[in-house]
């Protein structure tokens, strides 16, 4: 055991120190609540008090601190979109990652592996093939290849894949990377904490007040506050937070489903998608295989994982990767997915005077943690859509400007 170990094991006045505080109780108001502890909740509040100078404000969350979509995604980053709108975003949020260990002081085992999106057909090709000009165009490094550079970067694959859909080329994108997920978050929480926002676990929101069109507070399960701004960012939860404010919601709540194998050698370097056969992987750094298919089939409100994914996984990877037959299984779960028509986020002002939405994130929210947290934070502050997401607003579905994002999806839908 170590010296230090058993200096903190016999010192009374040792006091661990903690990662965030939580007071007491709640104030009677603050200047902003954000609802949702989860990557998204906690980096806006992070960029509220730091970018911003609003540090009276309140996170609150009715479970635990990242124990939504941020603690069940499997955290990959790119920014390899279609729309000019994605790609500008994802763009920003990249390089928002690539430095954010230094900025929040915390190891997030920033991982850039590369990340291939793998084409059977032709007309996956051509798709891939606008993707990469549209990125290119962005000034970011997404280019087509050919079936021989997956297997250089990749020679495990069995490029036939068992026979029944040949790769036939693939999206390269270098920046692609992989991040450890609880970490982002805690690493927002602490800071947000040191500058002077409250974070409140287990504390459910059940009513938001709005009053000629303003917000004026919300209710909660530990007692009433006074805000005129709310900030919603509870991806699995949109529609109900919605309709407390008098809003329609247009977002649809289906699981995503995924499961980690037992520890393996590293053999795995790149990120492996492939959309028609709705399978996709990376090895972590602890050598699980991350994995996940496509989205369930129906509408659900709930985290339950089943036999059906995973069989029907093992199924499509075993046709990727046949050496991996008899690799074990460890673990599987399930996140609950905002999905709008479009499948682009929604996010900014509401209807409500006060009140703002960073939803919809679909397969896609954890990879925008920093950037929407930045974005959604000058919102905020300046009650006017920061310029990165004056595509993304709620009237869009209304005024049928709709962005079109679904084949830039890793995940099949
Ligand atoms: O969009 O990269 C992605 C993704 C991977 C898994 C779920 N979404």
């Amino acid at each position: 055991m170590s010296l230090r170990l058993l200096k903190y094991a016999f010192n009374r006045d040792y006091a661990e120190p903690r990662w965030f505080n939580t007071p007491a109780t709640l104030k009677h108001s603050y200047d902003v609540v954000i609802i949702g502890a989860g990557g998204h909740g906690l980096a806006a509040a992070y960029y509220l008090a730091t970018q911003y100078g609003i540090r009276n404000v309140a996170v609150l969350d009715k479970g635990y601190l990242g124990g939504g979509n941020t603690g069940r995604n499997t955290t990959i980053v790119r920014s390899n979109y279609l729309t000019p709108e994605g790609v500008r975003f994802y763009d920003r949020s990249v390089r928002l990652f690539e430095s954010l260990a230094g900025e929040l002081d915390i190891n997030l085992f920033y991982s850039k592996r590369g990340h291939f999106t793998l084409a059977h057909n032709e007309s996956t090709l051509r798709t891939l093939r606008w993707r990469a000009e549209v990125n290119k165009h962005h000034g970011i490094d997404s280019r087509l290849v050919g079936p021989d550079d997956v297997k250089r970067a990749c020679p495990q694959i069995d490029l036939s894949c068992g026979g029944q859909h040949a790769i036939v080329g693939a999206l390269y994108h270098a920046p692609g990377a992989i991040v450890r997920h609880d970490a982002v978050a805690w690493g927002y929480a602490r800071r947000a904490s040191q500058s002077g926002v409250e974070i409140f676990q287990h504390t459910a929101v059940t009513g938001i007040d709005v009053t000629a069109g303003r917000v004026t507070g919300v209710n909660t399960t530990r007692g009433k506050i006074k805000t005129a701004k709310v900030l919603s960012a509870v991806a699995g939860s949109t529609p109900a937070t919605l309709k407390m404010a008098g809003l329609k919601s247009p977002v649809d709540i289906v699981p995503l489903q995924a499961c980690v194998t037992e520890p393996m050698k590293p053999w795995l370097e790149p990120i492996i998608v492939s959309g028609s056969l709705h399978v996709y992987l990376s090895q972590s750094a602890r050598g699980e295989l991350v994995m996940g298919a496509a989205v369930d089939p129906a509408e659900l409100h709930a985290t339950r994982s089943s036999l059906e994914f995973v069989t029907a996984l093992a199924d499509q990877m075993l046709d990727l990767f046949p050496f991996l037959a008899g690799v074990k299984i460890n673990r599987q779960w399930a996140g609950m997915a905002d999905m709008t028509p479009d499948y682009a986020p929604v996010m900014g002002k509401t209807a409500v005077d006060g009140f703002y939405l960073d939803a919809g994130w679909g397969t896609w929210g954890f990879k925008a943690t920093p950037v929407c947290g930045e974005t959604m934070a000058f919102t905020v502050a300046h009650d006017t859509p920061h310029r990165l997401i004056e595509a993304f607003g709620m009237e869009r579905f209304e005024r049928l400007t709709v962005l079109g994002e679904k084949s830039a999806a890793a995940v099949g839908h």
